[in-house]
């Protein structure tokens, strides 16, 4: 077993970053594990990332290892066991003297990023390496990556954990339990309105979470578009898109990767489709994934899906098939 574990987050400046990093190397995501951390930031804000690294030492972590920040992507990839790909363009902002509104312009603009990225990733990185994608679109910015990266033995995701932690709590809180208490609840399709939280699936002691709701109308009233919209109420709330959560998300999904999952359960993100559950293949869909207790991240196969949720699963996967069409030039594999 590895005792160093080597990590690249890009967007380490961001507000997400400020919110992960630290709890990347506070013993807990890699358990004993030395962490060297690679942080990764365009050239116009790199220089921040040097206080970041002061707090990092004057924070008391004995599990912290190196920490190197950069502006060069395949310098930071060499020989990286994690990957966390936070950094991409949001919309709403200037870029190139053109203000970012459509998603097929931010498809384009973080294509282009995660086609170098993934490129280095395929070239640099360890032969095994997990790279999660947070920066949005994010299941097509993984699709696009993966194929630049052209290596079979790496495993790309996107991050679908937040969305799945939102729809625990809550169930949790219609349910009267702990979040903890609620498993295999699986997101499908893309992290984007048209996702799916599988309440059909989802247990509470054992029982279908659907059958002890028992209430068809707030499922579709309140639960589905509610986990659906949630980013979006959070920006009206804060001012500012879900940070701290989506970076507990980030580290959740870690974990979930770094460790054998328990017997009855299984966690969510999006991976290339081989064509389960009848899910096109060459696509990032959001799936029921477990860790065996030699480390695969598979996909779980005996899932049923009903009528309802194969319908809303077919809405989500045309979006993922039209934003596979509008970068299909990027997609270098
Ligand atoms: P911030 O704008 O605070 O930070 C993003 C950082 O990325 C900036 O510091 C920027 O300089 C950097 N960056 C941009 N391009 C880069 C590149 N090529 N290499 C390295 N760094 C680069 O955004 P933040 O709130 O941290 O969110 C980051 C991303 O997460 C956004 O795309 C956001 O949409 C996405 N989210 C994804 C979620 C998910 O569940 N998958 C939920 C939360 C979040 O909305």
């Amino acid at each position: 077993m590895k005792k160093e574990i080597k990590v690249v987050v890009t967007g380490a400046a961001g507000q997400i970053g400020y919110s992960l990093i630290p709890r990347l190397v506070d013993g807990n995501t890699f358990g004993n594990k030395t962490v060297n951390l690679s942080l990764v930031e365009i050239p116009q804000v790199v220089s921040k990332l040097e206080g970041l690294a002061m707090e990092l030492e004057d924070s008391y972590f004995p599990n912290l290892g190196s920490i190197n920040y950069t502006d060069n992507f395949s310098e930071a990839s060499r020989d990286a066991d994690w990957f966390l790909l936070v950094g991409s363009i949001p919309r709403g902002i200037v870029y190139n003297g053109k203000k970012i509104e459509e998603r097929s312009d931010l498809l384009q603009i973080n294509g282009g990023i995660f086609v170098e990225q993934g490129k280095a990733i395929g070239e640099f990185g360890n032969q095994n390496a997990k790279v999660l994608v947070v920066g949005n679109p994010a299941n097509t910015n993984a699709l696009i990556g993966r194929a630049a990266a052209n290596n079979p033995s790496q495993n790309w995701m996107a991050m679908t954990m937040l969305d799945a932690n939102r729809a625990k709590s809550m169930l949790a809180k219609k349910l009267t339990c702990n979040v903890s208490e609620i498993k295999k609840m699986i997101i499908w399709g893309n992290h984007s309105p048209t996702m799916y939280p599988d309440y059909e699936n989802a247990l509470l002691n054992n029982q279908s979470v659907s059958k002890l709701v028992n209430d068809e109308d707030w499922i579709d009233s309140k639960f589905i578009p509610s986990v659906q919209q949630r980013g979006k109420a959070v920006i009206d709330a804060r001012g500012a898109s879900s940070a701290t959560s989506a970076a507990k998300a980030a580290l959740d999904t870690v974990y979930a990767c770094e460790n054998e999952t328990e017997s009855g359960n299984c966690f969510s993100a999006a991976v290339y489709s081989d064509g389960a559950y009848d899910v096109p293949k060459g696509i990032m869909c959001g799936f029921p994934l477990m860790t065996t207790s030699s480390g695969e991240i598979e996909i779980v196969r005996d899932l049923n899906l009903s009528e309802k949720a194969r319908s809303r699963l077919d809405v989500s996967i045309a979006e993922l098939l039209s934003e596979k069409e509008a970068v299909k030039d990027l997609l270098t594999e």
